[in-house]
C-alpha cells in the first residue's frame, strides 16, 4: 500500500490463509442397492480485507477439490447516509433506514484481472450459450447452415453454441443468464484424452449493468463498467482497468484505451477482466451496520482433466480413523466401563 504522501507502506499479515468445510462435495444414494457414498467439500481460502471509505470489502479466493476456483467479495461496513426532514420519504433515489435517515441507492463495481495462462500456453477465447432451434422439420429453412441439429420436431431441442472471440472488440461482452452464457479459455495446443483442447471456463454469478449514462463522469473515468467481460493480450504495464490514476483523470484510460487497437486474441497470452456489479437498494436491515452481501465469479476446468479430480477424496470415516496419536481410537462402551 502507500501512505498519503505516496511512500511505501508495508502491511504485515495482510493476507490470510485457512481451510474450511463447505458442505457436500459429491454424493450418491442408490435406492436399489441401499448403498450410499458421500464426500465432504473442503476449500482453501486465501483472503484479504480492503477498508475503503465507509465499506469493508472482504475478498476470498476459494480453491476447491474439484479444481474449480472462486473469487468472492463480501460487502460490509456502514451505509453512507444523509438526513431528511421529519416525515420526509426519499423513496426512489433512497430509502429510509431509520427515522430521518436516508440511505441513497447506489452501485458497487469490482474488476478482477485474470491472467489465464491455461495449460501453460497460448490461449483462445470462446463464448458459449444455449441456442434454441426452430420447431419442426421445416425449422431448418430458417437456419443459414442446415445440419442434423436443425431437426426439432418436438420443439425441445437446444444446443450449446460456441463462438470464437477473436479480437478485443468481439470479447467485450455482457452476462446473459437467461441463455446460460459463459466464457471458455482453451489452449489450442494441448488436448485431453478425448482429443479436446484443455480449458477453463469463467462462470458469472449475480451481476448488474451500470445504471449511469454513457457520457457521465463515472462512466468516463471507470469505463470498464460498461462490460462484464473484457479480454486483452497480456501486457506487463496493463494492470488497472481504469488506468493508473482514475480519480483525477478526464476519462477513457485503462481498458477502453487499450482495446481501441482491437488487438488479436487468438492463440495469445490472454488476460480476462471480469467486472462484477452490485446493485444496492438500501433497507433498514442494513443499518447500523451492513451484514455481508456476498457476490462471486467461478473458474471451472473443462476438458482439463481425464475425470472428476474430486473422485479420490477419502470418505469421512477414513479421515477420522487415521492412526494419529491421541486421535482415532474410539472406545467401545465396554472399554469405557472398564476405565
Ligand atoms: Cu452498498
Amino acid at each position: 500500500m502507500n501512505t498519503a504522501d505516496g511512500e511505501p507502506n508495508v502491511l504485515e499479515n495482510a493476507i490470510c490463509l485457512h481451510e474450511e468445510d463447505n458442505g457436500t462435495l459429491w454424493e450418491r444414494s442408490d435406492w436399489r442397492t441401499e448403498t450410499d457414498e458421500v464426500r465432504r467439500r473442503r476449500r482453501l481460502v486465501v483472503s484479504f480485507v480492503a477498508a475503503v471509505g465507509n465499506y469493508d470489502y472482504i475478498f476470498n479466493w476459494y480453491f476447491y477439490q474439484d479444481a474449480s476456483m472462486e473469487v468472492e467479495v463480501r460487502l460490509t461496513g456502514i451505509d453512507s447516509v444523509s438526513a431528511v426532514g421529519p416525515g420526509e420519504d426519499p423513496e426512489g433515489y433512497g430509502e429510509l433506514l431509520a427515522p430521518q435517515l436516508n440511505g441513497p441507492i447506489h452501485q458497487h463495481f469490482f474488476n478482477f484481472r485474470l491472467d489465464m495462462n491455461v495449460d501453460d500456453g497460448p490461449n483462445t477465447l470462446y463464448r458459449v450459450q444455449n441456442q434454441q432451434v426452430p420447431a419442426g422439420p421445416d425449422g431448418l429453412e430458417a437456419m443459414a447452415e442446415a445440419d442434423d441439429r436443425c431437426h426439432n420436431p418436438g420443439g425441445q431441442a437446444f444446443y450449446a453454441d460456441r463462438t470464437k472471440l477473436e479480437s478485443e472488440s468481439e470479447a467485450k461482452d455482457l452476462i446473459d443468464p437467461l441463455k446460460g452464457r459463459y466464457w471458455q479459455v482453451v489452449n489450442p495446443e494441448q488436448t485431453n484424452r478425448l482429443g479436446k483442447p484443455t480449458g477453463y471456463r469463467l462462470m458469472p454469478g449475480n451481476n448488474v449493468e451500470a445504471a449511469v449514462q454513457p457520457n457521465s463522469s463515472v462512466m468516463k473515468r471507470s469505463g470498464f463498467i460498461e462490460y462484464h467481460l473484457w479480454a486483452t493480450p497480456y501486457r506487463e504495464d496493463e494492470r488497472f482497468p481504469a488506468g493508473e490514476y482514475p480519480n483525477q483523470h478526464p476519462g477513457g484510460a485503462g481498458l477502453p484505451a487499450w482495446t481501441e487497437a482491437d488487438r488479436n486474441l487468438e492463440a495469445e497470452d490472454l488476460v480476462l477482466w471480469y467486472t462484477l456489479g452490485v446493485n444496492h437498494v438500501t433497507r433498514p436491515e442494513d443499518w447500523p451496520i451492513l451484514p455481508v452481501q456476498v457476490y462471486s465469479v467461478k473458474l471451472q476446468p473443462v476438458n482439463f482433466f481425464e475425470e472428476s479430480p474430486a473422485i479420490d477424496v477419502p470418505p469421512q470415516h477414513a479421515i477420522e480413523n487415521q492412526d494419529v496419536p491421541g486421535h482415532g481410537h474410539c472406545e467401545t462402551d465396554a472399554e469405557a466401563d472398564d476405565d
